[in-house]
């Protein structure tokens, strides 16, 4: 098959820049299937970024925001049935329904791909294919990897162009023959003939398909966030975890951040909580009044690749380029550096508009407009809001924000050697028993504490939302294969630590939610997770004290630095304390995901639930 004719149209030439034969061929059988009116091989520019935009304000995608308060920004509002990750439709298929394990959703390979061929048989008729070429993490760096997504969504591509270093250069380094993971994504809204597309095609039918082995994505029917981004969790997590797993480094849900001391002495933490648990709020912390001299800078707010270094030690990259943050609770007080990073060139999807052309959100201000349109498209009110409880955003509402104007980005942060560890963070959305801040004894203590993390379901995943769920790693949803493979890979991780004798990265169990009787959270969390930060930077040091429980290592009162804020003693203990009787509870939970998770589980992980037993029975 040489150039195909589809469609009636002409053939699939590719511009002669594109060198890569085995790309090109990939275009064309892919076009040959899905038959859409045309295919464009995009760039990256920013004339091809404003020339999408344009065209999708005429088609009713987008609303361009007031250009004297938003400059060049623009808000989507998405199908009411297309606003969140569909975990029960996303599949991993892996040749052996082990190696998926119990946690993905499994089915056959082959009859995936008979399902995938039928959905996907001119599944693009009456629209365009863009071919978006992008690269995980700063071109050329040796622990980037490169993406090549076709989709028949034009506000994909342009969100692909803010999160990744998407265009022409990807193609620079493709070459002739360089490796790429092929993504294909449809919405899955064919058009007839002169037939009248909708604002936000999408489909009832969706399927979010991994191939691990030969390292393929196919999305189809969602137009939203990591359904359709496919650089983002489909590639960046699921089938890069698997990349890492055969090829010895780590791919993880993990915020970067950099920790300054006033004496100048940096380190660098990766960070792991499920989705809407304030990853992008930690990662562009601003220290409190009484810890001035301590300085957070950001290099990632989502995503981490970890590869070891020539020394030995992990080196940690952020492979993406922009924020896709959760909008509802972002304001200047929660998350001043945010919000000065959303100055411009955003693209918003599902918050409100406001009157005068910008955008508006729950928790935005404390006082709400007086009138919005919602995200739905209907007049809302504070009246309204409190009549009907209808929000104006929905709660999983994003914005699409290019990384470079963070004011908090770190200087490092595109360094494609990228940046070496010294602690992991694991934290959940716990209104009970998790303390405020515990320290693994050694490794294999932290990953137990990693893969038994729990947490209350948030909005960013469609379904039941509050109920505690063990999410370890809050990988839960992102590991491409089977969850105690991964867990072995990463204690194996840590052998290799020990054996090459570098200093190993200390892994700490965070939860910012504890809930006082009252039900209100007992910690102030956001800037004041600084105090929690710089006892962590304590013992990477080697001068902060704790004390040891059964689970770990917490600090006492006194080994917090309290300057500037009133935390009495009383309500610290709320926060910190472990009670045996919940952690008994607790333990069975665990042990409940170690039943389900047994086969391949690693010995470890439950002689280590068996000391923590004794500990607490003694
Ligand atoms: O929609 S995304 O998966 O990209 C966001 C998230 O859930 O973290
Ligand atoms: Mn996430």
């Amino acid at each position: 098959m040489n150039h195909p004719a589809f469609n009636g149209q002409a053939a699939v030439e590719a511009p002669a820049w594109i060198r890569h034969r085995k790309l090109i061929d990939w275009v064309q059988r892919v076009a040959a299937l899905t038959k859409p009116d045309r295919v464009v091989w995009c760039d990256g520019s920013q004339e091809e970024y404003d020339r999408l935009c344009a065209q999708m304000v005429a088609s009713g995608t987008l609303t361009q925001l007031n250009p004297a308060k938003r400059p060049n920004s623009y808000l989507a509002c998405s199908d009411p049935s297309d606003v969140a990750r569909v975990e029960d439709r996303t599949f991993i298929c892996s040749q052996r329904k082990e190696d998926a394990g119990p946690t993905n959703n499994w089915l056959e390979p082959a009859d995936m791909r008979s399902t995938l061929d039928g959905l996907f048989d001119g599944a693009m008729r009456g629209r365009t294919m863009y071919v978006v070429p992008f690269s995980m993490g700063p071109l050329g760096s040796p622990i980037a990897h490169i993406g090549v997504e076709l989709s028949d969504s034009p506000y994909v591509v342009t969100n692909m162009r803010i999160m990744t270093r998407m265009g022409r250069k990807v193609y620079d380094a493709l070459g002739e023959d360089g490796d790429f993971v092929p993504c294909v994504h449809s919405v899955g809204a064919p058009l007839a003939a002169g037939a009248k597309d909708v604002p936000w095609p999408c489909n009832d039918t969706k399927y979010i398909v991994h191939f691990p082995e030969s390292r393929e994505i196919w999305s189809y029917g969602s137009g939203y966030g990591g359904n359709a981004l496919l650089g983002k969790k489909c590639f960046a997590l699921r089938i890069a975890s698997t990349m890492g797993r055969d090829e010895g480094w780590l791919a993880e849900h993990m915020l970067i951040l950099g920790v300054t001391s006033p004496e100048g002495r940096k380190y660098h933490v990766a960070a792991a909580f499920p989705s809407a648990c304030g990853k992008t709020n930690f990662a562009m912390l601003i220290p409190p009044k009484g810890l001035n001299g301590w300085r957070i800078s950001t290099i990632g707010d989502d995503i981490a690749w970890i590869k070891p270094g020539s020394d030995g030690r992990l080196y940690a990259i952020n492979p993406e380029a922009g924020y896709f943050g959760v909008a509802p609770g972002t304001s200047e007080k929660t998350n001043f550096n945010a919000m000065a990073s959303l100055k411009e060139n955003v693209i918003f999807t599902n918050v409100a508009l406001t009157d005068d052309g910008d955008v508006w959100w729950e928790g935005m201000t404390d006082e709400p407009p007086a009138h919005l349109i919602d995200w739905q498209g209907k007049d809302w009110t504070p009246a309204i809001a409190k009549e009907t409880g209808r929000k104006a955003a929905h709660p999983n509402a994003r914005f699409t924000a290019p990384a470079s104007q963070c004011p908090s980005i770190d200087a490092e942060w595109e360094n494609p050697a990228g940046v070496a560890i010294d602690a992991f963070i694991f934290g959940g959305r716990r209104s009970t028993t998790v303390p405020l801040v515990t320290e693994a004894r050694n490794w294999v203590e932290g990953v137990y504490m990693a893969a038994t993390m729990g947490s209350e379901t948030t909005a960013a995943a469609a379904g039941r939302q509050g109920v505690v769920r063990r999410d370890p790693f809050a990988m839960l949803p992102f590991c491409g294969y089977n969850m105690s493979d991964y867990f072995s890979h990463w204690l194996r991780t840590g052998e290799r630590l020990a054996r090459l004798n570098v200093q190993m990265p200390k892994i700490f169990c965070v939860n910012w939610f504890r809930k006082g009787a009252d039900g209100k959270f007992v910690w102030p969390g956001f800037g004041e997770n600084m105090r929690v930060l710089r006892w962590m930077v304590g013992r990477v040091e080697g001068d902060a004290n704790g004390a040891e429980h059964a689970f770990g290592i917490s600090p006492a009162y006194d080994d917090i630095d309290w300057s500037g804020l009133d935390f009495t003693r009383d309500q610290y203990d709320e926060v910190i304390s472990v009670d045996d009787a919940a952690w008994r509870e607790e333990l069975d939970l665990h042990a409940e995901l170690f039943d389900r998770l047994e086969r391949g589980l690693p010995p470890a992980l439950q002689e280590t639930r068996t000391a923590l037993r004794n500990r607490l029975a003694a």
